[in-house]
Formats: C-alpha cells, structure tokens, sequence
C-alpha cells in the first residue's frame, strides 16, 4: 500500500471501490466518497456535449447581479435565472430550444446514489451543470424552486476539490465547512434538503482531468 498522496489522480486500483462507505454529513445528508470516480471521464464527454448544444452562461440574480459560476442544464427543465426571477424552464432562454436530453450515464449515477442512500425510484428530471474557475463561489441559498421538496437533490463534484459552507434552515446558522473532491456524491434529503448552503470561492490547483476547473451536477426533481 503506497500513502495517497495524490488524491486527486485517477488510480484503477484505487481502495475506494465503486461503492464506498456512506458517511453522514448532517441528518439528511449522506456522502459517498469517490462514488462517481470511475465515470468521471464519460461524465466528462457527456457534459461536453451538453455545453455544445446549450452553452455556458452567468445567468443574472433577480437582484440584477452576474453570478460567478457558469450553468447550463440537461433534462426535461432547466434552472435559469433572470431579472424576473428563478424558476425551471423547459427551454433554454438562450436558443429558445429544449434542453439536451438528461445523458444515460448521468441517470444511471444519479438513480444509484440515490437509491444507495435510502432513495430508491428517485427520478431526476432536471440536471444543473456548474462550472467553477479559481476564485468562483457560490453564496449561501436554500434550493427551493422544486415542485417536490420531498424527493432528494443529488450532487456530484468533479475537477479542483471546493470548501463547501453546509448550514442550518435559517441564513444567520453558522455553517460547517466539509472539502468535496473528484468523484465525491452527495445525497440531500429530508431535513437536510432545505438547509442553507453555498461553496468557498474556489482555490486554485491543476487537476488530472480538469485542469484548473470544478464541475458541479445536480440531479432535482424539478417539475
Ligand atoms: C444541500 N451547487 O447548484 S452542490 C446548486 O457545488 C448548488 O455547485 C453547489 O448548491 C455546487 O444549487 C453545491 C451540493 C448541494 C446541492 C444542492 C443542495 C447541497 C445541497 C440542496 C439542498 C441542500
Ligand atoms: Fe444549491
């Protein structure tokens, strides 16, 4: 056993195995270490080809702000934000099209976390796409724009390790800090799903994969 020292590298004999231990992060919340490890590249391709139909872009706050992070979204909706609010639309405001089609391999990492965590028939059909560069964040918000609030939200980190804030159901709770790397899939359920929660800005680093780079999906139950 060699010490593992490069966390962030892609290793095929890596002691983390498809199905990793589930640690509990907060009630509600369960994380899966390095669970989306082994698809990362398939990930990888299939966002590229989300980007290439549906563009990333710095959707604007209802406040009139541009938000740091980049987005696009795949599947039957899509978050978007604008000066008139947040809300999910079937079409990208940007071409007036439909989104892309939710790719297999994301339904397929998403429906297993899921179920893995105690949510099995979880059936995503909305998929935010967030793209970080060094210094990007992500200030504290509840999601709340789901029809649902009962079924779970999904989140797999990939690229550059990112601080992120976890706090209470109320913006002045104090968050607690957790660091969620490559592959790393969190499930946000029952009392955790309304918690407030955002991400530190971004440090910088080069990854393996990514390079300078930090990919976000979110799988929700939009409609
Ligand atoms: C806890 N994204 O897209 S993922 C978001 O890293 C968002 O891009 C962050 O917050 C990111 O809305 C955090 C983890 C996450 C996602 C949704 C949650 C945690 C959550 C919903 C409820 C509670
Ligand atoms: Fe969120």
């Amino acid at each position: 056993m060699t010490f593992d020292l490069f966390d962030n590298l892609d290793s095929p004999d890596d002691w983390r195995g498809a199905t990793g231990a589930t640690e509990p992060l907060a009630d509600g919340a369960v994380v899966l270490r390095g669970f989306a490890r082994a698809q990362a590249p398939q990930l990888l391709a299939d966002i590229g080809h989300v980007a290439g139909q549906a563009p990333w872009r710095h959707m604007i706050t209802p406040g009139g702000l541009r938000m740091s992070v980049a987005m696009t979204n795949c599947g039957q909706a899509g978050w978007v934000s604008d000066r008139t609010g947040y809300r999910y639309d079937r079409h990208d405001p940007l071409s007036g099209e439909t989104w892309p089609a939710m790719p297999a391999a994301f339904l397929d990492l998403a429906t297993r976390a899921a179920a893995e965590a105690g949510f099995a028939g979880f059936a995503p059909d909305a998929c935010l796409v967030n793209r970080y560069v060094p210094g990007t964040r992500l200030s504290l918000h509840q999601d709340r724009d789901e029809r649902d609030l009962r079924a779970p939200i999904v989140s797999v980190s990939l690229g550059l390790p990112a601080v992120f804030l976890f706090g209470g159901l109320r913006r002045a709770d104090r968050p607690a800090r957790t660091r969620l790397a490559h592959g790393d899939v969190v499930v946000w359920g029952g009392p955790a799903r309304l918690a407030f929660h955002g991400v530190a800005p971004l440090a910088d680093g080069d990854h393996p994969l990514l390079g300078h780079e930090r990919i976000n999906l979110t799988f929700r139950k939009a409609l």
